[in-house]
């Protein structure tokens, strides 16, 4: 198992995030990597730092505008005399303007962003940055026959649209990935999203196009967060239409009903027979998690592995959540473990 890595994941830390109400630290932590890295250990499997790649590669999957925003916005931040995290107050819902980019700091802050959760800080482009790189060279390993590769991402990616951040994401690494597959010459690449949370920005990325698969099981968005995305009937447009497919579950979901619901989702990945697989893997489906609300046990992950290793094809596996920080490591070797 080729593993990819960045220290500069770390300089994404201090921000603050609106939880139900409350200003807390965020969720999304700096431990969470080195409780993954301190399993990585022990399952004695060596990391690697990622290979250098222009900031032009990010155009592939992200508007231009967008990416300028993200790399330049902490010193915006810090000419209007400022400091600590950045979060936005107000965004164009319903009604408003969203054809014309603001001119304010502030007002650009909201345009690009979807929610108050995803606090901006100093190094949060230099992390992000180089959780993207990872992904990519973990898509470059497979390409070049590695059977799969993991990429240690952090800040995730799943919620990053192609213009806008939001969910602690900000570069949607496994959207970059599974485009630098077909980049490669892949003619179909097929990404599936295991994390609780529905990949909004994944879908939104692949919404029209018919040569990347996307499908996600995730928590149901009547009720759990991102919300304004992710429902069954969410098939895609154009030349993506049936390329899509969600499988929002409840509440309480076990590994009985999950693995059920994964049978299918495995099935529309072989029904397109794509030549590689990007997995969006959260292991906050974990019973344990503080923010999630199904109910997988440990031993669940070596199986969930498993169904999906036995799908043969290259494999570029991508980080995205989890947050009961004590078992992150376990539970995503467990993954991994299948792939080895
Ligand atoms: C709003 C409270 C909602 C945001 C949950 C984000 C989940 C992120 C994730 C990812 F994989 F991207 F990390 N909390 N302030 O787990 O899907
Ligand atoms: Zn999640």
């Amino acid at each position: 198992m080729k593993i990819f890595h960045s220290p500069l994941h770390a300089l994404h830390d201090g921000g603050m995030e609106l939880h139900r109400g409350a200003l807390v630290p965020s969720y999304e932590k700096p431990s969470r990597v080195d409780h993954i890295l301190a399993s990585i250990a022990r399952a004695g499997w060596a990391v690697e730092a990622p290979l250098a790649y222009d900031d032009a590669v990010f155009a592939s999957v992200h508007d231009a505008d967008y990416v300028a925003f993200l790399r330049g916005a902490y010193e915006e931040w810090r000419g209007e005399g400022r400091d600590g995290f950045m979060l936005p107050g107000a965004f164009p819902a319903r009604g408003m303007r969203r054809d014309r980019v603001p001119a304010g700091l502030h007002a650009r802050l909201g345009y690009y962003a979807f929610d108050a959760g995803s606090p901006i800080v100093e190094g949060t482009w230099q992390a992000a940055r180089a959780a993207a790189h990872c992904a990519l060279t973990a898509a470059d390993l497979v390409v070049a026959g590695e059977r799969s590769a993991y990429a240690l991402c952090r800040p995730p990616g799943h919620h990053a649209g192609r213009g806008m951040f939001g969910g602690y994401c900000f570069l949607n690494n496994a959207a970059l990935a599974a485009q630098r597959l077909r980049d490669a010459g892949l003619e179909r690449v097929a990404v599936l999203d295991v994390d609780y949370h529905h990949g909004n920005g994944t879908q939104d990325i692949f919404w029209e196009r018919g040569d990347v698969l996307f499908v996600s099981i995730h928590g149901d968005p009547n009720t759990e967060y991102p919300f304004y995305l992710g429902h069954a009937d969410e098939r895609g447009a154009g030349a993506g239409e049936g390329c899509n497919h969600n499988f929002p579950l409840p509440r309480g979901t076990d590994w009985a009903a999950y693995s059920a619901t994964l049978e299918t989702a495995l099935e529309r990945v072989v029904d397109f027979a794509p030549q590689a697989l990007v997995v969006s893997l959260g292991v906050d489906i974990f019973e344990g998690d503080p923010i999630s609300q199904f109910r997988l046990v440990a031993a669940d992950f070596p199986r969930l592995g498993a169904r999906i290793a036995a799908l043969g094809l290259p494999t570029v596996l991508v980080q995205e959540g989890g947050y009961a920080v004590a078992e992150i490591g376990e539970n995503v070797v467990s993954v991994l473990a299948a792939f080895d």
